[in-house]
């Protein structure tokens, strides 16, 4: 059985477990913080959470993850079928992580109510609005992020516009679905998923203590 390990406070691993349990995949987790010490760092070079482990090895960063849980339980498919379009789906997961998340985790500082340079909000905002302009002409928003289909693009979308719009407001003062027609309502669809609402919950009892 597939292990999981990380903690319900981190939005990289509520990607991962939200595909787990919309493919109806088992797995244990494993309640695991971020690490350097040398043993994790054997699970996940980085020492980040998640990871998983699975009867072949340990496996870590959140989009790889997704990669590997679709290949080896292709049903429910959380990527469409001809190779265009999952590289699409694939394209906009990553540039989610890397044009937004990133990002936005420059300024993750005010989200625990410390202060944030200047300099670091103004680099937050003008890369945040290009960042969200990419975003804007690859997603759909019909209904689903990527088009009609629901996919793990919409795991990665709603974990990091959850982080993302927190950052934008506090450090840019920017709304980041402002300019984006359908966002929000695509938002409040993926939020109605049971696995979405199963890991919300988690994670609102770990906050709890
Ligand atoms: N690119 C990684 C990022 C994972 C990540 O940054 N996880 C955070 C928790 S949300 C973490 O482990 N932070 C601790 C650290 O950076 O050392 C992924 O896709 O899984």
């Amino acid at each position: 059985m597939i292990k999981l390990y990380g903690a319900p406070l981190s939005n990289y691993y509520n990607m991962v477990k939200t595909a787990l349990l919309e493919k109806g995949i088992e797995f244990e987790a494993v309640m695991t913080p971020p690490s350097q010490e040398d043993d994790y760092r054997a699970k996940s070079p980085m020492g980040k959470i998640p990871c998983i482990e699975t009867d072949d090895g340990f496996l870590a960063e959140s989009i790889p993850i997704l990669n590997y849980l679709e290949d080896t339980h292709p049903e429910p498919a959380l990527l469409p079928s001809d190779a265009f379009s999952r590289a699409k789906v694939r394209e906009l997961a990553q540039s989610l992580e890397l044009h937004v998340e990133l990002v936005a985790r420059r300024g993750f500082g005010a989200l625990r109510g410390n202060e944030v340079p200047n300099d670091v909000k103004e680099g937050i905002k003008s890369d945040l609005t290009k960042g969200i302009g990419a975003i804007k002409r690859l997603a759909k928003f019909s209904p689903w992020i990527a088009g009609d289909e629901f996919t793990y693009a919409d795991l990665v979308g709603y974990f990091t516009f959850t982080l993302g719009n927190r950052s934008a407001q506090l450090n840019a003062d920017m709304d980041l679905f402002a300019d984006m027609p359908g966002a929000k309502e695509w938002f409040e669809k993926v939020a109605a998923r049971d696995s979405v609402k199963q890991a919300e919950a988690d994670q609102a009892a770990s906050r709890r203590g």
